[in-house]
């Protein structure tokens, strides 16, 4: 993200945010493990995300990172694919309001495109079509060696029957198509973005903590500068990644499903949950979720505009170089 870059005076309140998405026909959403930690999906790094929960003894893994780390799974296959069975056995994932707001949007025809982090699939469960993957899916199979494709239904099959570890004819160890630390982007990444990056007029960035080198933050990186961005995230950006916080022209902090909720009222837009009655998910999923937020919708959303601690930094450049997947 460009440090030096002035905030947009014309970009400083919620209203003007509700009033950019309004008028916006380009808007490119950015999106990471947030958006789906409503749908039951921990995130990495959040206080209940995997990389604090997660039980390294019982996965015989030295840290949590190594489970995404693909020198790792070429050794030793079995821990990912442990870990990961729970995740194929949930056979009823479902969009959160948030997904739902950014298909909305695009059937508003507003978004140009959904960069998504996440890995889960959820995006296309809720029908947004101008997608990209930028860490590919958990849903589809390559053979780590010879790389050819695996049969994604037998696959998570067996996977679900004895917990083996799938593998190709070749003997070779079939690895979901998820970009692993030490992974290169897919160039089609880099079409998209060099597209994009000369149309995009509003950024959304949501439900990430922006300390994945390489992708979205390379986007960020060589936005113009007039362009509006705005982040809507639980919590603000910490560690490596707080210098980036001053690059926003606006911050919304809270739970994305209860932002986005404040949003869509104040554009005067069905709420997201009626979406989910439209493509007939679960009343009980939209009672959880609206739960939480109702009772979090005051208290925890606020907005940040250039607070004066991050502006110090705001001179700082960073420019992450590597086009490899890396933890920051
Ligand atoms: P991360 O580093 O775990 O950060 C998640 C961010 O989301 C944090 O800043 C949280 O504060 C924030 N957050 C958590 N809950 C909410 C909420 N309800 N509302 C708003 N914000 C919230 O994850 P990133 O996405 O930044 O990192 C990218 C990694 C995570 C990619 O490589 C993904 O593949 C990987 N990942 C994906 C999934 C998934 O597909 N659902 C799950 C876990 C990790």
């Amino acid at each position: 993200m460009n440090g030096e870059r002035k905030q947009l005076d014309s970009v400083s309140t919620v209203e003007h945010v509700v009033e950019r998405i309004r008028t916006s026909k380009r808007i490119v959403v950015i999106t990471g493990a947030g958006i789906s930690v409503s749908c039951g999906i921990p995130d990495f790094r959040s206080a209940n995300g995997i990389y604090n929960t997660v039980d390294c003894h019982a996965l015989n893994i030295p840290s949590a990172e190594l489970l995404f780390d693909l020198s790792f799974f070429k050794i030793d296959p079995q821990p990912f694919y442990k870990f990961s069975r729970a995740f194929y056995a949930n056979r009823a994932l479902q969009p959160s309001p948030t997904h739902l707001f950014i298909r909305d949007m695009e059937s508003r025809k507003k978004l140009l495109r959904n960069y998504t982090q996440n890995v889960d699939g959820i995006e296309q469960i809720a029908g947004i079509r101008s997608l990209v993957e930028c860490h590919g899916n958990m849903h589809t199979f390559r053979c780590a060696k010879c790389k050819k494709k695996g049969d994604s239904e037998s696959v998570i099959r067996r996977l679900l029957e004895d917990g083996s570890v799938p593998q190709c004819a070749c003997l070779g160890s079939l690895k979901p198509d998820i970009v692993f630390f030490g992974e290169v982007f897919p160039s089609s990444l880099e079409r998209s973005m060099q597209r994009d990056l000369a149309r995009v007029d509003l950024v959304l960035v949501i439900g990430t903590s922006l300390r994945v080198g390489g992708s979205v933050l390379e986007f960020l990186r060589r936005l113009p500068d007039a362009v509006p961005r705005v982040l809507i995230n639980k919590e603000a950006l910490s560690g490596s990644s707080k210098t980036y916080s001053a690059g926003f022209d606006v911050t919304l902090l809270g739970p994305c499903d209860a932002i986005v909720r404040i949003l869509t009222h104040r554009l005067d837009w069905p709420d997201p949950s009626k979406c989910l009655d439209r493509i007939g998910h679960l009343r009980a999923l939209r009672e959880r979720v609206y739960e939480v937020c109702e009772a979090e919708e005051e208290s925890r959303v606020s907005v940040s505009v250039a607070a004066p601690a991050d502006v110090g930094e705001r001179r700082t450049r960073h420019a992450p170089k590597k086009r490899r997947i890396e933890s920051m």
